[in-house]
């Protein structure tokens, strides 16, 4: 076990840089301040504010927060005179002169922060889209790369009572060594997209833990607890009273406890999303953590939850605000489209293509939705590329450390569409043990293509598969594949003996528009599709789960058909505006008809 835990830790490594502590993964007990609200920005397309006039980094770039100091002084900006956005928040949906912008957004935020003796502050970011240069007081914190994982820095030496400055460039500009890279189908929303605030902690503190159910068993919890400071060796407590659960251990040199006892608990499932109050204690610090215990397994073709045979009735997500439009990133945008996945039938999200906020995962732990989580390893990246694999571990890593104590993840799922190649293979077989290493408790999944061996019969052997535990499958018969009905005399082989999710499907209706079944971009196309993959996918023999293409219709600059997409892909079952479509109805159907019969 310690091994395993050195394993994890070390693992860590690469993904802290420039943080001195790993990510600080709960604050609930904590003092903490919020950053949210309106910044002061600068938009810099050539990057003055950073690189000098022979294009080299400047010691007296726009971090610096400069103001005149005599009336001769020559400074060309000026923070506080310059237009606000509001964080968290993309810059393109706030204000039409950066819809398209993809470049440099300075943002600066003042503040006055009394630190209490004896303790540490941290300055701690949800997600910054795409690179985060950090300042604070004019002195560099570091760098983060990757927009949809969270990040922290400590600031306890730079910190002062009064008049700090924090200043974040952020740029969005697509890079092809990036992750995602160039060509993605969502758009590229850039800036402070979610949550900043301050965290204060004792000055040795639990910096982080795991406490989950050991794979396959219900009733034999394991984990660590990680401490950060000079005082390392304590005494730990992992405390759970209304499981009547008081067990102690010792953190060794580096701080570090592993954990291991057995408790009589009430398992966490969509019909009972039961959540503990679990207590986390050193001598020096104590948080406070909601968390549900289940267990989740494959056997053969079938996914286990609870040990009990399980069907994921789920539908495709992205991080898109319900009804405003712009990158979702609040606990009331989680709620309305966990609900509206839920009013579908659904006890399982998939979230696409990235990790989404943790609202989102909070929100599907209570309300008792199963999650795929993913990374941006999106289409054709830079497999041979070892900086770019190095990116797309850390952020792997990342979202682990953010939601690996939450009951709703049941998958990880390491790409999506991604063409075959040795290059790719071994990129990803090296994300898949990266996974394991890091939470050896979660399923492992990607969205593979699959291809056709006869026009009758569709086939999955990408050699992936060999490495995940469920297989996931996306496919447009009926949309870029031949007419709706085409679905009708397919059959489906695997290569594999696993649970399959067939994790992509539909098309495109454009709300209220009407035509005959085989009208493109009408609600009736798109229902005539759904129709004809139901009766293909109750067919499938291995098939575990599905995630149709997508809950709701989302921004897209591959979709720029006026009239009809102007830049939203209208795959939803829900427009943006929130109205049903006539192919929500028909899976919601099917998924009640589903329901009933595991109920039998
Ligand atoms: C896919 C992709 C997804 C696209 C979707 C589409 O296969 O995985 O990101 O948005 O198709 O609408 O074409």
């Amino acid at each position: 076990m310690k091994t395993l835990i050195l394993v994890f830790l070390l693992a860590l490594v690469p993904c802290v840089r420039a943080q001195q502590v790993a990510l600080i993964t709960n604050t609930e007990g904590r003092k903490t301040m919020s950053l949210d609200g309106q910044w002061h920005v600068i938009v810099d397309p050539y990057e003055s504010g950073y690189y000098d006039y022979r294009y080299q980094p400047s010691d007296n770039g726009y971090f610096k927060n400069a103001k005149p100091k005599s009336k001769s002084d020559l400074i060309e900006y000026d923070f506080d005179k310059s237009a606000t956005l509001k964080v968290p928040g993309d810059w393109n949906t706030q204000t039409d002169q950066l819809f398209f912008y993809e470049g440099t957004v300075w943002y600066k935020k003042s503040f006055d922060y009394q630190r209490r003796p004896d303790t540490r502050l941290f300055v701690y970011f949800g997600a910054a889209n795409y690179f985060a240069d950090v300042y604070l007081n004019g002195e560099k914190l570091g760098q983060h790369e990757g927009g949809f994982t969270p990040f922290n820095f400590e600031v306890t030496k730079l910190v002062r009572d009064t008049g700090n400055f924090l200043v974040v460039k952020v740029d969005n500009k697509r890079r092809r060594d990036a992750v995602p890279t160039l060509m993605t189908d969502w758009w590229n929303y850039g800036g402070l997209t979610r949550e900043v605030k301050l965290i204060e902690t004792p000055a040795t503190f639990v910096n982080d833990y795991m406490v989950q159910l050991q794979r396959g068993s219900r009733d034999h919890v394991t984990g660590w607890v990680k401490l950060a400071g000079d005082k390392l060796t304590q005494k730990v407590s992992v405390r759970i009273p209304e499981a009547g659960v008081t067990k102690t251990f010792t953190a060794d040199g580096s701080g570090l406890a592993a954990i291991d006892f057995n408790a009589d608990l009430k398992l966490w499932s969509p019909e009972n999303p039961k959540l503990y109050e679990v207590f986390i204690e050193a001598e020096t610090d104590r948080v406070r953590d909601l968390i549900g215990f289940r267990s989740i397994e494959t056997r053969g073709t079938d996914i286990l939850l609870n040990g009990q045979p399980i069907f994921l009735r789920g539908v495709c997500i992205h991080e898109e605000a319900p009804l405003r439009g712009g990158r979702a990133y609040s606990r009331e945008d989680a709620v309305t489209l966990l609900s509206w996945a839920k009013e579908l039938g659904a006890n399982f999200v998939r979230l696409a293509h990235y990790p989404h906020n943790e609202f989102m995962i909070r929100e599907a732990d209570r309300m008792g939705i199963m999650v795929w989580s993913e990374i941006p390893v999106y289409w054709t990246i830079q497999w041979e590329n070892p900086a770019t694999l190095e990116n797309a571990r850390n952020q792997l890593g990342e979202v682990i450390a953010r939601d690996k104590n939450r009951a709703a993840i049941v998958i990880w799922s390491v790409a999506n569409e991604t063409p075959l190649s040795d290059a790719r293979l071994s990129f990803l077989r090296n994300l898949i043990s990266h996974a394991r290493t890091l939470d050896p408790t979660r399923l492992l999944s990607a969205a593979m293509e699959r291809h056709y061996l006869d026009d009758k019969t569709q086939m999955i052997d990408d050699p992936l598969a060999e490495y995940l535990d469920v297989l996931g499958c996306n496919e447009y018969v009926g949309w870029y594949d031949g007419l709706p009905e085409k679905a009708d005399g397919l059959g489906w082989k695997s290569k594999y003996q696993k649970p399959l999710v067939m994790s992509e499907f539909g098309g495109d209706a454009l709300f209220g528009h009407h035509g005959d079944a085989l009208t493109r971009w009408t609600e009736e196309y798109q229902e005539n599709i759904y129709q004809h993959q139901i009766g293909m996918l109750k067919r499938i023999p291995f098939l575990r789960g599905t995630s149709p293409w997508i809950l709701m219709d989302f921004r897209s600059p591959r979709r720029p058909l006026p009239g009809i997409q102007d830049f939203w892909n209208r795959k939803g079952l829900i427009s943006d505006r929130g109205e049903r479509k006539k192919a929500f109805y028909v899976m919601k159907r099917w998924y009640q008809e589903l329901q009933e019969r595991s109920r039998m």
